[in-house]
């Protein structure tokens, strides 16, 4: 699983960024921080990125102008506010392609998202020998919920392992894949190895034993052009917060016919149709799963960071992440003893690079990089089982974004320099 970097210097430092960096680096308030007297350089967007003044104007002008509750009041300000929230369901959609609105359900992240499928529709519609295929790289968020209400319904989760290289064993895959199969629940992106797996290919082979798919796109939609339809998947779930949007809102998209077979996620004001004592009937899409007063503040923030990154062209935010994410993985091979995982070429993965130095705790090198300034993300980052898999406790894990540089990642590689010196046992 694990490859040292042995790549061929070839000089890759990006000359014709396909983005104006500088001028969105003005754009980010935060970017303005010193932290231990150094300037903030941010390298760990895979966990939250920063938030661009738009976004939070956008989200200040809600609150100063035009607050109110949705689908309730007469007034004008419920009904501006209504058709805010309505306008930032339909700009979401739109991100990813959807042209329904009514297939976009607001959740508060992929991990709401990623339970409401398990819980609405497994619930519904698993029985006791039923197979549920989940991969080695999931994170938690797209395997937990999976495991419980496997356990609750009898169903088997099946995990498809990966090659050396990083990528998916698609062999194991179509091995797993029987008529038992009934979802195959699995990530666009890694957000450890950064890998991107092939999900138009996995849709056709789950569609071809009746599976569902289950996507989860956390760590996709920020950084690639997403279309759904291209996909093929019935289920595709994103969070906000790591594509420029504030935290508390995440989406799902779900195809049409199946969100109106399932049941509603949660009860209470706003899904239901009409009340009785001893049961209810429900709303409509998508009315059926905004149970309670929604986060409307925060679902006009990501309709502008949705703004933003289009702006921007997601085109150009990949190709940017893929330039510097080939310059990083360049940089890293240079630096003794560590080892880098996931795919060596850069277009097969997204901007998230997890490393370990021989020798050094993950926790000791990002502490020495935050004395530098360099914020970048150890641990497991919610992998248990890819962790096993690399037969490591914990990585350190550096991810870009729109704002982040080649010098960044210059001041990267000289911050392991310095923990290298630092913490490094004598190697035999
Ligand atoms: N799926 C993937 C692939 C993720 O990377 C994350 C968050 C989630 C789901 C859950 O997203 P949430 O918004 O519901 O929390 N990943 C990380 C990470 O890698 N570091 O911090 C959070």
């Amino acid at each position: 699983m694990s490859s040292t970097m042995t790549t061929q210097p070839r000089n890759s430092r990006p000359t014709r960024d396909a983005l104006d960096v500088a001028r969105i680096r003005a754009d980010f308030p935060i970017l303005g921080r010193e932290i231990h007297g150094k300037p903030l350089i941010y390298l760990d967007n895979a966990s939250t990125a920063q938030k661009p003044r738009q976004v939070i104007q956008a989200i200040v002008d809600f609150y100063e102008t035009g607050n109110a509750n949705v689908h309730r009041g007469v007034h004008t300000l419920s009904m501006e506010a209504t058709d805010q929230y309505e306008a930032a369901r339909e700009r979401a959609g739109r991100f990813i392609g959807v042209t329904d609105p009514l297939e976009v359900v607001f959740t508060r992240n992929t991990t709401e998202a990623l339970n409401l499928v398990a819980i609405a529709w497994g619930r519904e519609n698993l029985r006791a020998g039923d197979e549920i295929i989940s991969t080695v790289l999931e994170h938690h968020s797209s395997l937990v919920p999976w495991q419980r209400v496997a356990a609750e319904r009898g169903a088997r989760i099946r995990v498809v392992p990966t090659r050396v290289d990083g990528t998916l064993d698609m062999d194991a895959f179509r091995a797993l894949l029987t008529d038992r199969t009934r979802v195959v629940a699995v990530a666009h992106a890694s957000n450890v190895l950064g890998t991107i797996l092939p999900l138009a290919e996995i849709a056709e082979l789950a569609h071809a034993r009746g599976a569902l798919v289950v996507a989860d796109g956390a760590q996709s939609t920020p950084h690639l052009p997403v279309r759904i339809a291209d996909l093929g998947v019935d289920f595709y779930a994103f969070s906000g917060h790591k594509m420029l949007g504030p935290t508390g809102i995440g989406v799902l998209w779900g195809r049409r016919n199946l969100l109106e077979a399932m049941p509603p996620f949660l009860g209470g004001g706003g899904m239901i149709r009409e009340v009785y004592e001893d049961r209810s009937t429900w709303a409509d899409l998508p009315d059926k799963f905004d149970a309670g007063t929604p986060n409307i503040a925060d679902a006009i923030g990501l309709a502008a960071a949705c703004d933003y990154l289009d702006a921007l062209g997601m085109e150009n935010v990949r190709r940017h992440e893929v330039e510097l994410t080939a310059y990083a993985l360049e940089r890293l091979a240079t630096v003794p003893d560590i080892t880098v995982y996931g795919p060596r070429n850069p277009e097969a993965r997204t901007g998230v690079v997890a490393f370990n130095m021989e020798g050094v705790h993950p926790h000791d090198a990002g502490t020495v990089l935050d004395e530098a300034g360099i914020a970048i993300r150890v641990g497991h980052h919610c992998c248990q089982l890819l962790h096993r898999s690399l037969d490591v406790a914990a990585t350190s894990r550096a991810s870009f974004y729109v704002y982040n540089t080649a010098d960044e990642v210059d001041a990267l590689v000289d911050g392991l320099a310095t923990v290298r010196r630092l913490y490094q046992r004598r190697l035999a």
